[in-house]
């Protein structure tokens, strides 16, 4: 039997990409799953397929990570036995817009930091007492290569991931004491909705990010984070970087 079997694992940004490929690979190793997203129908898609594909229990929740009164209302009313959350997987995130700060949209802004760090916080912070009061818990936060290296036009976007970065090593400093562990991911070029979010729906300018090489997919992510999630007791996985074969660095990619 697996060692995620009948966990709780709760998933931020479910409805695609990422969060979607990880709410299928826990499924898969019978992890019971709390889904989280704005859109309604395509997390509830999520949940339905996945309960009836693998016979797990999936409870789902249409909500924005920037409202805190919104987490804290639903976190707070979850009926008490999906109170024993296991693993949170704080996936939800963008990027909006690739330009220099000079030129930059305050609401693109607005919307990456609010979502990327606050939401990330708000959730963490409604979670973390119910794993405190469990006696366990992991939390494994989605950050970036943009984490780690800044690159041009990647200025707010890669603060937030910076932040990503700096938030994984201080909750870990927070919850030593805890029997929590604190994972960070932090992946290069994934093929998922989320240049086409950067670049506002441009169909065109989304596939050229990924021109003349196999990026990753959101399998090969989630994968990464079930590796993470699946060591003994005494493991903490810190941090994985994982990026195409053909990317060294956020700017050094191989194009044929
Ligand atoms: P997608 O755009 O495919 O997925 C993003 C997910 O986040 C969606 O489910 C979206 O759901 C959710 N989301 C966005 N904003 C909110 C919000 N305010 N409240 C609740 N949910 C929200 O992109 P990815 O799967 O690629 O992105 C997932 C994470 O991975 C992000 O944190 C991203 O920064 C990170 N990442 C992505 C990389 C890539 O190259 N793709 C590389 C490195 C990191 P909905 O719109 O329904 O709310
Ligand atoms: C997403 C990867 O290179 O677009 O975090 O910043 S990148």
């Amino acid at each position: 039997m697996s060692s995620l079997s009948k966990k709780i694992t709760f998933i931020t940004g479910a409805s695609s990409g990422i969060g979607k490929a990880c709410a299928e690979a826990f499924a898969k190793k019978g992890s019971n799953l709390i889904l989280l997203a704005r859109r309604k129908e395509k997390v509830a898609e999520v949940a339905k397929e996945l309960g009836k594909k693998y016979g797990v229990k999936i409870i789902y929740f249409q909500a924005d990570v920037r409202d805190y009164k919104q987490v804290k209302k639903i976190i707070s009313s979850l009926p008490q036995e999906w109170k024993k959350i296991n693993i949170l997987i704080n996936n939800a995130g963008l990027a909006r817009g690739f330009s220099k700060v000079y030129e930059g949209e305050i609401s693109h802004w607005e919307e990456m930091i609010d979502t990327n760090v606050k939401g990330l916080l708000y959730i963490t912070r409604e979670v973390l007492p119910h794993m405190i009061n469990n006696g366990s818990g992991h939390v494994i936060n989605i950050g970036s290569t943009a984490g780690h290296e800044v690159y041009v036009n990647g200025n707010i976007y890669c603060a937030t991931k910076f932040a990503v970065n700096a938030l994984t090593q201080s909750i870990r400093l927070d919850v030593l004491d805890k029997n929590i562990k604190v994972s960070t991911v932090d992946p290069g070029m994934v093929e998922t909705e989320f240049s086409l979010v950067r670049f506002s729906g441009d169909r065109e300018k989304a596939k050229n990010v990924y021109k003349g090489l196999k990026p990753l997919s959101a399998a090969d992510v989630a994968n990464a984070i079930l590796f993470c999630a699946a060591q003994p007791p005494h493991v903490n996985i810190g941090e994985i970087i994982i990026t195409p074969s053909a990317q060294a660095s956020s700017t050094n990619v191989y194009r044929r």
